[in-house]
Formats: structure tokens, sequence, C-alpha cells
């Protein structure tokens, strides 16, 4: 039976680690985090994510998945580590391009590194090793094979390599592949199995190896390219998503000023056969899409005015909510008795944010957009009470269950459209309210039934007063 070792066990290694242990594998899977591999070794998993606590469980169980803190020798080494990104100054070219890129962001490859290099020891002749970790273009060809062959194997550039530096060469092998994963956070366990994969080699050879590897449970196509095309490929697909996002909140900025409903614009647009624009809301937020533009960036920042525009659109929408929330606060109505506006004397409006998390009904708040709106709210002195019941977290303001949250409140401001929010119903909370508005940044409560229960709605990208 063949081994292997997986390198870092999060929302992307920790699946695919169970994936092969329960399709005939012996598998190893690795954490640095002394408590991750705790918690594993308890049978629990660390990781919301529909179907991986059974799917891990029935791996432990089966014997074929172990939990490490140290890699140990295997045929295939799969890393599969965050990148993050680090805020960077740019690099290139005269005075305008630094100013252009002064607030770049860049990719952080120390746990990519980090990770090559533990497993330099146990590496053998043979070896297969698949980076999956998303990266800047030629990570693979650059970072990671010179690291690798420190182990004194040299990495396989197939029989069409001519250069001397390959001619004649009988230093035993190694074989490295890049292998993008494309899984979408709430459908991890589908999408593994069921989408089309990208494998860069950096030869043929490797491509097939890591080809004939995930081809025991992918049931998409494999298509094979060389490794710098593949990490090409990954980095364009969220970036199409982030360009795509950006437009439709620049479109939801515009309709607020035209007195239009960017939703319903949308909708109509998309009816169009080659249109399909994606939603407006509070920001993106994720490990992926909000950083993997940057590494494009970072690779040609003279000629991605395009990627950087959207990037600060996207960036530019919690500070948009903020104001929205202003609005909706200043708007006295008859019956407000208390001051609603920022900063007046006691007491402060009090605010229900509703969603912490980057997107719906997931536990994750990498880069979340709710946060930042929660703090430019807390900034202005609002009095706030944070809800989300998937997530489990320190904040510095109380997190509670939507009740409690919601007594007392001067508003709700919806930032993650979780199954349980976009099902709330006014009667329900309005009773709860001490006034009742609704400040909704995902466009889906249906603003008909909240206006009949005396609400002022406010929605993100509708320029219409709802009435
Ligand atoms: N968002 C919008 N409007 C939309 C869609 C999303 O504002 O119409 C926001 C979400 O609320 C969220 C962010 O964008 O804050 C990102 O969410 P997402 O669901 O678009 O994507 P991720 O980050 O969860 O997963 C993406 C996926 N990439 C693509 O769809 C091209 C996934 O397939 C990748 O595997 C994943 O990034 C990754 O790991 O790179």
């Amino acid at each position: 039976m063949k081994k292997i070792c997986v390198l870092g066990l999060g929302y992307i290694g920790l699946p695919t680690a169970a994936m092969f242990a329960t399709h005939g594998f012996q598998v190893v899977g690795v954490d640095v985090n002394e408590r991750v591999v705790e918690t594993l070794n308890n049978g629990e998993v660390h990781i919301h994510e529909p179907g991986l606590k059974t799917l891990v469980q029935a791996a432990l169980k089966s014997g074929n998945l172990r939990v490490a803190s140290k890699p140990e020798s295997a045929d295939v080494f799969i890393i599969a580590v965050p990148t993050p990104f680090r805020e960077g100054a740019g690099e290139q070219g005269g005075k305008g391009a630094e100013e252009n890129v002064a607030l770049q962001k860049k990719a952080d490859l120390d746990y990519v590194v980090a990770a090559a290099e533990s497993i330099v020891p146990p590496l053998r002749s043979g070896n297969l090793v698949v980076l999956e970790s998303t990266v800047p273009p030629r990570t693979t060809v650059e970072v990671l094979v010179p690291i690798l062959e420190r182990s004194g194997l040299q990495v396989s550039r197939d029989a069409e390599d001519h250069s001397p530096q390959h001619l004649g060469t009988s230093a035993p092998l190694l074989y490295v592949a890049h292998c993008p994963e494309r899984v979408l956070p709430g459908r991890i366990l589908e999408e593994l199995v069921h989408n089309d994969r990208v494998i860069g080699g950096v030869d043929r050879t490797s491509a097939e190896m890591a080809k004939a590897l995930y081809a025991s449970f992918v049931e998409g196509e494999i298509f094979l390219t060389d490794a710098t095309t593949a990490e090409m490929v990954k980095l364009m697909e969220n970036t199409y998503r982030d360009v795509n996002i950006a437009l439709a909140n620049e479109f939801a900025l515009v309709a607020e000023q035209l007195g239009i409903n960017v939703w319903e614009a949308i909708e109509l647009a998309n009816r169009h056969p080659r249109v399909n624009i994606l939603k407006p809301g509070p920001g993106v937020g994720g490990h992926c899409i909000a950083v993997d533009p940057w590494f494009i960036v970072q690779a040609a920042p003279e000629v991605t005015p395009l990627i950087q525009t959207a990037r600060r659109v996207n960036d530019s929408m919690p500070a948009h909510v903020v104001e929205l929330v202003k609005q909706a606060l200043a708007e006295q109505r008859s019956g407000d008795e208390i001051p609603s506006a920022p900063l007046l004397p006691c007491p402060p409006a009090r605010i229900a944010c509703l969603g912490l998390a980057y997107k719906a009904d997931v536990d994750d708040i990498r880069e979340s957009p709710a946060l930042r709106v929660v703090e430019g709210l807390a900034a202005l002195g609002y009095e706030l009470r944070l809800c989300d019941p998937h997530v489990n977290a320190a904040f510095p303001w109380p997190l509670l269950p939507l009740v409690d949250a919601v007594r007392g409140a001067d508003c709700l401001v919806l930032l993650t459209d979780h199954a349980e929010f976009a099902a709330l119903k006014p009667q329900v909370v309005g009773p709860l309210m001490r006034h009742r508005r609704v400040v909704d940044t995902r466009g889906c409560l249906k603003p008909q039934e909240w206006v009949a229960e005396g609400f002022q709605v406010m929605i993100l990208g509708n320029g219409k007063a709802e009435k």
C-alpha cells in the first residue's frame, strides 16, 4: 500500500488526507500545531465543514489515517499549508510605480518553506512531492525545487531536457508537481471528488505520477500542464471572481446614487446569455479571494491596474456599510426618543451585528469584511452586540445568541447571509427591539415583509426607498 504524508491539516490538508485514507492509502497527517494533533488524536475535528467529521473519524478508525507532529518517510508528500499575505511596499520600477504598489500585499511563503524543509530529511529516491498551497507564479520551480534538492536528490526534468546541467546525470530522482486545490468552503468534500483538477508538473513524468495519485478519488477530469501555468490558473480563477464581485460592488454604489435597485438590475442583466454578474456585499473575505489576486500583482505590479483596483473597491466596502448604518440611524422618525447619531450623550445607539463569518454557513472569520464593519462601528462609539451561530471566538464585544443580541437594539445590521439570518422574521425580532431599523448588506431579506412590520429598511445597493 502506498504511503502519503500530508503536511498541514487545515481546510484543505485534512479533507485531502482523509480522502486518500478512505481510498486505500496509508496516510500520515502532519501539523505543527500540537492542539490540532491532539484534537484529531482524540477523535475530534477542529474544522466545521459538512461531512468532514464523519470522514475523518472513519479514516482514523480504519487505521489508514494517523496524525503526527513531524513528517516521516513516505512515497508521496503533499504540502497543504497556508500562504497568508503580508503588507509590503512595492519594490519595482520608478517613483510612480512605487506609489502604485505602495500598499501591495505579498505572499508570505514561510509555511511553505518550513514544510518543504521539514521533508528534506525523510525524502527518498522516487518520491513524489505535490504542492497544493496557492502560491505566486514560479514558486514551485524557484522556491520548492531548490529546497527539495538539498536532500542530494535531483528533481526529474524529463529526458527532453537536454540542458548541460541535466545531461548524463545519474543522481536519484524526485518528482514534483503543483496541484492547486479549488474546493469551495461549505462544499469541500463534494467538490474534492467532483471538480476538475489542474496538475502542473515540473516535468511530464511528475505530472503523470500526480495524476495517477489523484485519480484514486477525483471523479472530475484531470488536466496536465507545467507547474507555473497551474499556479497561474489557480490565481486567475480567484482573481476573476474578485474582479467580478468588485464590479457588482461598484454597480451597487452607482445604484444607490441613481435611485435604482442593483439587485433587481443585476438579476435582469444576468438574463443576458453571456452575462453573469456576481453579488455585491460588505466586501470580500476568506483566505483565498481576498488574498490571491495580490500574488499576481506581486509578480507583475506594472501591468495589473485592474486587479489592484478591484481589490481596493472590495476592501472599501466595509467603510461604505458603516456609512449606511450611520445614515440609517441618523434618520429620526416620529417615536424615536433616544439619540441615534454616534458619539452623542448616553445612551449611544445599540446595534446588533448579525454575522461575523466571511460568508454564509461557514465558521471562518479570516479576512471577514464583517469584522471590519464591526470595528468601524465601534470606532464611532456605538454599543455593539454580536451574533453568529457558526462562530466561536473571542471578541472585544459580547457574542450573544440571536434573541439577546437583538433585544433593545436600535438597528440590526445583517453582515453574513447565514441561513438562520435569511429566514429571520420581523414579527419575531421587531418586538424585542428598541427601534425597528434594519440594514441588509447581503440583499437576502424580503424588504416588504419588514416594512409591513414598521421597520425602516436599508439595503446595500438599493437606491429605491423601501416603503
Ligand atoms: N462574495 C460576494 N459576492 C458574490 C460571491 C462571493 O461578495 O457574489 C464574497 C463572499 O461573501 C466572501 C468572498 O466573496 O466574502 C469569497 O467567497 P466565495 O464563496 O466566492 O469564495 P471562497 O473564498 O469561499 O472560495 C474560493 C473559490 N474560488 C472560486 O470560486 C473561483 C474556491 O473554489 C477556491 O477553492 C477557494 O476560493 C480557494 O481555496 O482558493
